[in-house]
């Protein structure tokens, strides 16, 4: 990594200078991770037939072209096959990982090099990420991320999660109010990191800045449940200031990646990260939505015990029908060996339930944020020395409890906890594989496109792709299982009220 620059400049502790005007800013860009890189993003683009397809259907048309993209989505293998289609479609590109452990540094590399670029002389597009940032580098990162070298801002977000769409109307939100609360008031160390890079930048650049760059930003397509549940909240509140494409509910999304990549990738980050059996283990599903669908797919692929527990009725019962228990977590935490959040919700495993798992219980998440399990409290137990956190090794630590009895010899149990709490699968694995995100990528070009095309026929709104839209991605999906479709006679459209093309499915249809 470049040196970094003199203390009295820098943003927080990260020894990076706000406006650092570095062209790019990975782990490890040397020749060696570079090749590996490139070779596995042209792997990967083998089998993201809905990407490669894009490509070749726009090859020489740069639909994107003007389009100034920021993206903030895991920087992985995955997403560098996603850059690259987009920067062959015309558009100019930055991007940071929307996650400090989920960047794979090898496709960092690559990307920032790009296909016809080296290690010495990238010609790719500029990246801020790598796995392991801290809070502060995280925020440093999004904010060099907005910011083009001639100052200008992105004229599109693709967001995942919402972080680079909050701190865009937050920021704006405190220009208009005049005022930004004292760094101490945050509640988090996450929110205190973004109130103090909007202190510094309304230092550095004035109190104009962020008016500027949300009035440059037509539209932003967010890949996840949490980060369509934000958008929704602001198009409640009327905050949201540009429009949104909700690309996580095309059904080619959510029922695909939620469901099919957690269900390949959560014991893969399990198995990584502890190299436990988990055949015959007891295992706890906190939520029964898709991606809790994909866990108990994939814990019960291993043939561990799954119960979940749920709120929702509907889901509850959908799990009886699979003969899954659904229990409360209170009355049950001390029977399971695993638990894994699926929530999208906060504060799902307390430090009390922590209290009563048994030894050596293995804790996870696999929902977009860090608060479905409560590592805070439970750090600030370490910080009062009635845990011991000790580091197995990266993104693994065991917790252990000073004041219980239930360990061994009658002593203290321990818990293991995966990457702090935050997305197990891409802080202990690489995420889900790449058929099945080509599938959610190949809607987040279509909505670039659209947005670029049409933003300003939306207004301040959160739309879906066209299911014509969603039905084409599914197409450019099936020849690789060599997938025979059954062409609809017209006789057979009219009587089922569609048209031989489609889409085939009602609008309120529940896949
Ligand atoms: P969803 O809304 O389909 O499912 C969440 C489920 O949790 C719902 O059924 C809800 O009833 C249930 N729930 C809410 N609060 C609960 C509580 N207190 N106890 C028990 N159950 C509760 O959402 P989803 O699409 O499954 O996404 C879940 C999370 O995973 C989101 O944060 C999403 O952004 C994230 N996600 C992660 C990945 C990944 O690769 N790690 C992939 C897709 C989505
Ligand atoms: N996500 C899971 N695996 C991923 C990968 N290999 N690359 C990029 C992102 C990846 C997260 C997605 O499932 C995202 O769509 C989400 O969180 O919903």
């Amino acid at each position: 990594m470049p040196a970094t620059a003199a203390k009295e400049e820098t943003f927080m502790d990260t020894g990076l200078p706000l406006s650092a005007g570095l062209p790019h800013r990975v782990a490890d860009l040397s020749a060696d991770t570079v090749r590996f890189g490139r070779k596995e993003l042209d792997l990967a683009l083998v089998e993201m037939p809905g990407l490669d397809s894009l490509r070749q259907e726009y090859a020489g048309k740069k639909p994107l072209a003007g389009a100034k993209i920021m993206g903030s989505l895991h920087m992985t293998i995955q997403t560098g096959v996603l850059i690259e289609t987009l920067v062959e479609l015309g558009a100019d590109v930055r991007w940071v990982s929307c996650n400090i452990f989920s960047t794979q540094d090898h496709a960092a590399a690559a990307t920032v090099a790009g296909p016809d670029g080296t290690a010495d002389a990238p010609k790719g597009i500029p990246v801020y990420a790598w796995k392991g940032e801290t809070l502060p580098e995280y925020w440093w990162c999004t904010l060099q991320a907005l910011i083009w070298p001639d100052g200008s801002g992105p004229n599109l977000i693709l967001d995942d999660g919402g972080d680079a769409t909050l701190i865009v109307h937050l920021g704006r939100e405190y220009e208009e109010s005049g005022t930004i609360p004292a760094v101490d008031t945050a509640d988090s160390e996450e929110f205190r990191c973004i109130l103090q890079l909007l202190h510094d930048v309304r230092a550095a650049k004035g109190d104009k800045f962020w008016h500027e760059m949300a009035s440059s930003i037509r539209g932003v397509s967010e890949e996840t449940t949490t980060g369509v549940h934000r958008l929704y909240e602001r198009v409640r509140e009327g905050s949201l200031l540009f429009p949104a494409i909700n690309v996580n509910d095309s059904v080619t999304k959510s029922k695909f990646d939620n469901i099919y990549g957690c269900r390949h990738s959560l014991v893969d980050a399990i198995m990584r990260a502890t190299d436990v059996l988990i055949a015959g283990k007891k295992a706890l599903v906190c939520g029964f939505g898709d991606v809790g669908k994909g866990s108990v797919q994939s814990l019960a692929g291993q043939s561990a015990r799954v119960s979940v527990s749920e709120i929702d009725p509907i889901c509850a019962l959908q799990a009886c029908m699979l003969g899954i228990d659904v229990v409360r977590i209170d009355e049950s935490v001390g029977d399971f060996d695993i638990f894994v959040t699926t929530t999208g919700n906060r504060s799902i495993i307390s430090v009390e339930h922590m209290k009563r798992m048994k030894h050596n219980a293995i804790v996870c998440n696999i929902g977009h944020f860090d608060n479905e399990i409560d590592i805070a409290d439970l750090e600030e137990l370490v910080k009062k020395g009635e845990v011991e956190k000790i580091e197995i090794k990266p993104q693994v630590h065991e917790f252990k409890f000073k004041n219980t009895t239930h360990g061994p010899n009658g002593g203290g149990h321990s818990i293991l906890i995966l990457a702090e709490g935050r997305l197990v699968n891409l802080g202990c694995a690489t995420g889900h594989p790449s058929f099945v995100m080509s599938a959610s990528f190949t809607n987040q070009v279509m909505a670039q496109i659209e947005l670029h095309k049409n933003a300003e026929t939306y207004g301040k709104t959160v739309t879906v792709l066209p299911k014509q839209l969603d039905e084409k991605v599914a197409r450019l999906h099936l020849d690789k299982f060599g997938a025979k479709l059954t062409e609809l006679r017209p006789d057979q459209a009219e009587y089922i009220g569609v048209t031989v093309e489609g889409p085939y499915k009602a609008e309120q249809y529940r896949y």
